[in-house]
């Protein structure tokens, strides 16, 4: 296995300095102050930071990366890696359901036609996914058609993932993924029934994600992460419960893939619900972590109504460099 040539981390330097590396694969600004490129590489993504002073989050390989532009899709590719962005209107696609199977059809049939081809990880930002009762919740057509945009392609090995609500550009469907030539490794937490198999009560469609993937290298990237133990959802109306709860799933994860503590080298964002939360999200976060993990609070709604905070992230990059991984 080739060593671990992607690179994660927060990077304060401004958007153009990035830009400028021809090592860069992706940078990605938060919320709404930031600067315009028109860098296919460079994707704003329509969660706040809850923090000032934010950081933006730098993908990078070692040697040149090339990049282009189609339609609705972006991407960025070097040294085994490629990153991909699509953004479809709902309106355009009459839909979310519409939309998410249009955007992973434009995806696949991309990665498909790519050296790097195997999917690996994957972000939906979607607006009110909350909205709609029942089998009719906005995220539950998300999940019926990211279903059959993956089907259409025979995808049954499922990349690692995080679903969150944005309240950004009504109708607006951001779905970016990372990908590389050789196959990742899916892990599950033993704490939690995969998502793929969640019983009916959740939804038509159960969530296509795998809760880890151990990358061509070692790194670990890890799903949205949330207070879901089994199937059930926990601690509702306790924030520092459900943060307490999520951390140890994270913690669970890290022991499935034999890896060692978060450190400076793990990047984590943490999506909050509502922004008052953050303090005592912030609080449970120095309970358990060492404090040189960057930890990036950004205002999102998780895909459960009662979930108020999710955590997903990234683990060993440097450290696995380091020991010539
Ligand atoms: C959960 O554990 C919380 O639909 O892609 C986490 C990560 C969640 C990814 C997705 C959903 C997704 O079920 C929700």
């Amino acid at each position: 296995m080739r060593g671990s040539e992607l690179r994660v981390a927060y990077r304060v330097e401004p958007v153009s300095t990035l830009l400028e590396r021809p090592d860069t694969l992706a940078v990605f600004d938060f919320g709404a102050g930031a600067d315009e490129t028109s860098d296919p590489r460079h994707l704003r993504v329509p969660l706040p930071p809850l923090d000032v002073g934010v950081p933006r989050e730098c993908w990078s390989v070692e040697g040149k990366v090339n990049h282009g532009r189609a339609d609705a899709l972006r991407w960025a590719a070097g040294d085994g890696w490629r990153f991909i962005a699509v953004e479809v209107d709902e309106a355009g696609c009459g839909g979310i359901e519409a939309a998410s199977e249009r955007a992973y059809t434009l995806l696949l049939a991309h990665v498909a036609a790519s050296p790097e081809r195997h999917l690996q990880r994957i972000w939906n930002y979607l607006g009110a996914i909350n909205a709609g009762e029942g089998d009719g919740e906005r995220y539950r057509l998300f999940c019926s058609g990211r279903a059959r945009g993956l089907a259409t392609r025979g995808i049954t090995r499922y990349p690692a993932a995080t679903a969150i609500g944005h309240h950004g550009c009504e109708g607006l469907l951001q779905v970016y993924a990372l990908c590389a030539t050789e196959p990742g490794e899916a892990l599950e937490n033993p704490r939690q029934v995969s998502a793929w198999k969640y019983p009916r009560q959740y939804g038509p469609t159960a969530p296509s994600f795998a809760r880890a993937m151990q990358l061509p290298g070692g790194a670990l990237a890890i799903s949205g992460t949330a207070a879901v133990i089994g199937h059930a959802s926990h601690h509702t109306e306790d924030v520092a419960a459900q943060a307490d709860e999520a951390i140890a799933n994270l913690h669970a994860l890290l022991e499935r893939a034999a890896l060692p503590a978060f450190d400076a080298s793990s990047p984590l964002k943490v999506y909050v619900r509502r922004p008052q939360d953050a303090e005592r999200i912030r609080a449970a976060l120095a309970r358990h972590l060492d404090p040189a993990v960057p930890s990036l609070l950004l205002h999102g709604d998780i895909c459960r109504r009662e979930l108020l905070v999710e955590i997903d992230g990234w683990s060993s990059f440097a450290r696995l460099r380091s020991a010539g991984g």
